[in-house]
């Protein structure tokens, strides 16, 4: 195969692993805690999780474990977006399965979730997995969207499953993935099925977070390939001085890509999805802020500069947030009639009579282009997809026309050319950092053990992140512990609870003592390209967020 000289080196990169996980393989035991409460809502979940509900946090630690050596069959699914380094995830539950056992095997679902449902699967060999290690992308088996949710998804998945003689599956995903992982569980455990579910934390939005999973795995390659894109059009506007760039990251409902960008970058301004909703600020407010650092900076001469929007923001502002809830309620409610509509015009009159008046008016009144967005289909999970709405160019055209009226009454003096970027699809399958590669590697290799050990129910965790990798703690936390009861497709789920930006927390409180300054002076940062090789303070550093999070 002809390759690049990157790829080729890369193959030959030995990830970095805790230390409890270096050795013999039969070294490493499982401790328990306390039993386990879900965060909220615990009754109703008790009562859809009868017998996989609460089991205790569980951690490696040394001592004889002779069950590690059972010959053992595995299935893996890549499931949702693509995230740097889940190639490695596999690669690790590769290497694990066959250090305890040489005759295991582990199977590749094609295509997702669809390939368990569909028993579309290929055997991952040695030879098959060499050329993915410490690469990017999913390509090794493909990912898909599939949510396992009609009796029929999870009956064709337990007869893929044992048809295979599958003794555990791996769902490498995110928030929703994770929540399917929990029911598919709960679901082989009713039926008398000894197949055991475990997953892995996925996902470059970084809102699969608690005080057990620190982060989800390709948050930190997505945000580096980000920030030196987002550094290099900086110094691209410090040259020419005569761009506003509106920059829009991908990050789904959640701020985390775009304010780790931000402590990278220091651009002019950075919004906070999480904030707004707080504060509600409204989307004229929001134009006003805008307006505000670009009129200043114009009085300093600096017709120029950088403002990044996380792609979620469109669901928090207060108005927006209440018409894309009254959007999914309906759309989901008359899915086939709303289907059959295909003129916008034919869509808006359906919905005039649907939808509250308020929010039918701010429909109306939106670009054409944007309102249409609002529109398109939701996800399997019910979520709008936020990466398809040009909030960047909306915010642009507003203001625009607000400066144009603030040059009339003499208050803006400036030139304002406004250049638009939506950075998502470019982060999502870069060379995984070295961070993101041993953290996938140990996420992989440790949910080996937790198979071994004969758990189900559980995502693999490895913390203690900040610190070097060989002082990283493996283990594994408990599905139902992480999980809520929310209102999705208009009615109530069992789901994993999305962390969204702590106000309160270090990351953003660091961005907040600075972002006046930031606001109206010149003072970006350029990261650069991420370093593969060379001292670990260039190339092994975790995220800004990751490391004002567990400084707290
Ligand atoms: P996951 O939540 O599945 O990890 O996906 C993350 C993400 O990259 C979001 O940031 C983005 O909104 C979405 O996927 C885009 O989805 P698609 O790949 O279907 O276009």
């Amino acid at each position: 195969m002809d390759i690049s000289v990157l790829q080729k080196v890369r193959y030959g990169y030995t990830p970095k692993i805790p230390s409890i996980l270096e050795g013999e393989i039969a070294d490493i035991l499982v401790e328990f805690g306390q039993p386990t409460e879900a965060i909220a809502d615990r009754d109703a979940l008790k009562e859809i999780f009868k017998r996989s509900y609460g089991k205790p946090v569980a951690v490696f630690g040394r001592g004889r474990n002779e069950a590690i050596g059972r010959e053992l069959k595995v299935g893996v699914i890549l499931s949702g977006g693509q995230a740097p380094g889940g190639h490695n995830v596999i690669a690790g539950l590769f290497d694990g399965l066959k250090k305890g056992n040489p005759s295991s095997k582990l199977y590749g679902f094609l295509g997702g979730p669809g390939g368990l449902v569909d028993n579309k699967a290929v055997e991952l060999t040695a030879g098959k997995i060499e050329p993915y290690r410490n690469t990017g992308g999913f390509d090794i088996i493909g990912s898909g969207r599939t949510k396992i949710e009609t009796p029929q998804q999870f009956a064709a998945s337990l007869q893929t499953a044992k048809k295979l003689m599958l003794d555990a599956l791996v769902i490498i995903g995110g928030d929703d993935s994770n929540t399917n992982a929990a029911l598919l569980a709960e679901y082989f455990l009713e039926r008398g099925a000894s197949i055991q579910v475990i997953g892995c934390p996925k996902t470059i939005d970084g809102d699969l977070k608690n005080e057990h999973i620190e982060t989800s795995f390709g948050f930190d390659t997505a945000c580096k390939t980000f920030s030196e894109l987002i550094g290099n059009i900086q110094r691209d506007a410090n040259s020419a001085k005569k761009y506003w760039h509106f920059i829009r990251l991908m990050g789904r409902a959640a701020s985390h890509i775009a304010l780790e960008c931000a402590l990278q970058t220091r651009p002019n301004m950075c919004v906070i999805s999480e904030e707004v909703e707080e504060k509600e600020i409204s989307l004229t407010q929001l134009v006003e802020d805008i307006c505000n650092s670009v009129v200043k900076r114009a009085d300093n001469r600096e017709n120029f500069g950088v403002i990044l929007i996380p792609e979620g923001l469109v669901e928090f502002i207060p108005e927006m947030k209440k018409l894309i809830s009254e959007l999914n309620d309906v759309m989901a409610a008359k899915e086939d009639e709303f289907s059959k509509i295909t003129s916008f015009a034919g869509q808006l009159r359906w919905l005039s009579r649907k939808i509250s008046p308020v929010s039918y008016k701010l429909l109306e009144t939106l670009p054409p282009q944007i309102a249409g967005q609002l529109l398109l289909d939701r996800d399997p999970h019910g979520n709008v997809m936020v990466s398809r709405i040009d909030t960047e160019k909306l915010l642009m055209g507003m203001v625009e026309s607000r400066l144009a009226r603030l040059k009339e009454e003499g208050i803006y003096k400036g030139k304002f050319s406004p250049l638009g970027h939506f950075f998502g699809y470019e982060g999502r399958c870069a060379f995984p950092t070295n961070f993101d590669a041993d953290y996938c590697y140990s996420l992989g290799y440790s949910a080996f053990v937790l198979i071994a050990s004969g758990l189900t129910g559980y995502i693999a965790s490895v913390k203690n992140l900040a610190a070097p990798a060989s002082e990283w703690i493996a283990g594994g936390v408990p599905l139902t512990m992480m999980m809520n009861m929310e209102q999705r497709h208009g009615s109530k789920k069992p789901v994993i609870k999305k962390a969204l930006v702590d106000l309160e927390g270090g990351p953003f409180k660091a961005f907040d003592a600075a972002r006046d300054t930031w606001a109206v002076k010149t003072m970006f940062h350029y990261p650069g390209a991420i370093q593969y090789f060379g001292p670990a303070e260039v190339c092994d550093q975790p995220t800004k967020t990751l490391k004002l999070e567990l400084e707290q």
